[in-house]
């Protein structure tokens, strides 16, 4: 351990809930380990993402931890769709009833790590100048944690408060009286707008693209459904497991075609849809995902309710989408479109021309000047490689990993790349991810690991490494899944599309179901498309 401060089995980066599950794990085989974690807190991007709103669109009683049955009994959730502050309570909660703090390490944020091939040890510096030697380094740096402030001319010169959604204080924010701006219609600024919209004095929305939301449909949680669910919380998570995005299995995805029924029975169908809120709209039929013509009847569906809700016609207009619904994250929202209907509330439309610059008073778009109080950049994250590419990783022959992905992430499996022995990823690009429930991703991700260090334990294996080929096939498969879909058809950050220069690539692997079974075939079959040494 040339070096190093402090010898360990493993290092964790990142104390969202996938650290904290793989602490746990770790503990319980007896190795040592510690997390580093650059928030003052645990959670994650719960922590990050304390914006007016934000709130989960997966449900409260799905989006949650089943590797402990007592956690999953005795937690009580409030509403169907948990706010970001109980999230935050909860993964607090986890971290004190598995006693998780005492190996994790706030505030310190790992800068590189390098590969010492002759030792078969990752070197890891933090930015507190710590130099621990591990055998396993293990990025558990979250999909949506590195958040993307466009290049805006002027950014520096404004003279009122600026804020990221994803980087948000943790003092409120109190907007009563002020002209405030949001950049961004995404999720984040979906679900934040009508809350702000409530406070602010005055709000303008810069669009640049328009998109499809669905009511979320949220509300107290209902205590029936909670006694139902926790009386066979084993059953409902398999059930869960089975579905193609791991959740939402109370609500069968349908499995006709929107083409082979009736207008009457496709407008039924889709209100029935809509009324249960969110991502569960998209099972409505079987080939939204698919086939353009039938996304295009949901697309119209979504565009008439807009303008049932939007009262101005020329606001309801550009508050429709034209592109594929579901090809940028369906939002979930509380009152957004209704928003519009403000007086307070205006919609600047900044698609035919970018926002010519920040001033300082406020933002000059379209050529008018935006007297500004606050601006909210709602803009979205440098997505699933960017919190893991802001580490210097260095593998084997000094190889960094910013060089392996220059064209776009290879992993073997979202877990594991060749070149960079004992490295593994949580929910990296080429797994299911974001388009699936994260938290059983997650834990399936993190069991995988344990599982394999357990294997390598009983084998006498010192280092494991995904082979090239394995990785190529694999990210040609999840390649070839991809564009048999309508995913590539628009410019999402699941391409890796909104980040200005990053490769367009699409990242995550489409089916939860089968990324589990490959896996568990991978497995047992002594970890194929790995190779051991030592
Ligand atoms: P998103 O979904 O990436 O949204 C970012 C928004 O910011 C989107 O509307 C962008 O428009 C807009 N944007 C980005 N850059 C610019 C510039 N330069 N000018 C104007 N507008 C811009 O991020 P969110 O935080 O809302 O949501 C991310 C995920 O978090 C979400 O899907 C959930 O899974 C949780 P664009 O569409 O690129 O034209």
């Amino acid at each position: 351990m040339t070096g190093a401060d402090r010898s360990l089995d493993a290092v964790v980066v990142g104390a969202g809930f996938a650290g904290l599950y793989m602490l746990h794990r770790l503990r319980r085989l007896g190795l040592s380990a510690r997390v580093f974690e650059r928030g003052g807190g645990v959670g994650g991007t719960w922590y990050w993402n304390r914006y007016p709103g934000a709130r989960c669109d997966v449900e409260s009683l799905e989006y949650s931890y089943q590797f402990s049955a007592a956690l999953q009994q005795e937690w009580r959730w409030t509403e169907r769709y948990s706010t970001q502050p109980e999230i935050l309570r909860y993964a607090n909660h986890v971290a004190d009833r598995f006693s998780l703090r005492p190996d994790i390490e706030f505030n310190t944020r790992v800068a590189s790590a390098g590969y010492d091939e002759a030792a078969g040890r990752w070197l890891v510096y933090t930015d507190r100048g710590q130099r621990i030697s591990a055998r396993f380094l293990i990025m558990a740096t979250g999909c949506l944690s590195a958040a993307n402030t466009p290049d805006f001319k002027g950014i520096d010169r404004f003279r009122g408060e600026t804020f990221h959604t994803g980087d948000w204080p943790h003092e409120e924010v109190d907007f009563h009286g002020k002209r405030v701006g949001v950049i961004g219609t995404g999720s984040s600024a979906i679900q934040s707008i009508p809350v702000i919209a409530e406070q602010a004095a005055h709000l303008t929305v810069f669009q640049r693209t328009p998109n499809y939301s669905v009511p979320a449909g949220n509300g107290p949680l209902d205590r029936a459904l909670e006694r139902e669910i926790k009386a066979d919380y084993a059953g409902f998570r398999a059930r869960n497991k089975l579905m193609p995005v791991g959740f939402g299995s109370r609500h069968p995805r349908r499995e006709d075609s929107a083409l082979a029924v009736s207008e009457e029975e496709r407008q039924r169908r889709y209100e029935e849809y809509w009324r249960l809120g969110g991502l569960l709209f998209m099972g409505a039929f079987a080939d939204l995902g698919v086939n353009a013509a039938a996304n295009a009847t949901a697309a119209e569906f979504i565009r008439r309710k807009i303008h049932q809700i939007v009262k101005d016609p020329q606001t309801a207009e550009l508050l429709c989408p034209d592109n594929v619904v579901g090809c940028k994250r369906l939002c979930a929202d509380t009152g957004y479109f209704a928003a519009f209907n403000r007086s307070n509330v205006r919609l600047v439309d900044v698609s035919q021309r970018p926002i010519d610059e920040i001033t300082s008073l406020g933002l000059k778009a379209a050529g008018e000047e935006h007297r500004l109080d606050c601006i909210v950049f709602a803009t979205g994250f440098d997505a699933m490689t960017g919190a893991l590419l802001r580490v210097d990783i260095r593998g084997r022959g000094g190889e960094r990993l910013q060089d392996k992905w220059r064209a776009g992430p290879r992993a073997y499996l979202g877990l594991a790349a060749a070149g960079f022995p004992n490295l593994f990823l949580i929910t990296g690009p080429g797994s299911p991810s974001v388009l699936s429930n994260m938290l059983p991703s997650i834990e399936q991700h993190v069991d995988f690991i344990a599982d394999c260090l357990t294997h390598m334990r009983g084998v006498g294996h010192q280092t494991i490494e995904a082979q090239q080929a394995a990785e190529d096939d694999w990210v040609q498969t999840v390649n070839n899944i991809a564009a048999g879909t309508l995913y590539p058809t628009c410019n999402s950050w699941y391409l890796g599309a909104n980040v200005p220069g990053k490769p367009r690539v699409f990242m995550p692997y489409l089916g939860f179901p089968a990324y589990v079974a490959k896996c568990e075939q991978v497995a047992a079959e002594g970890y194929e498309g790995f190779a051991f040494a030592g």
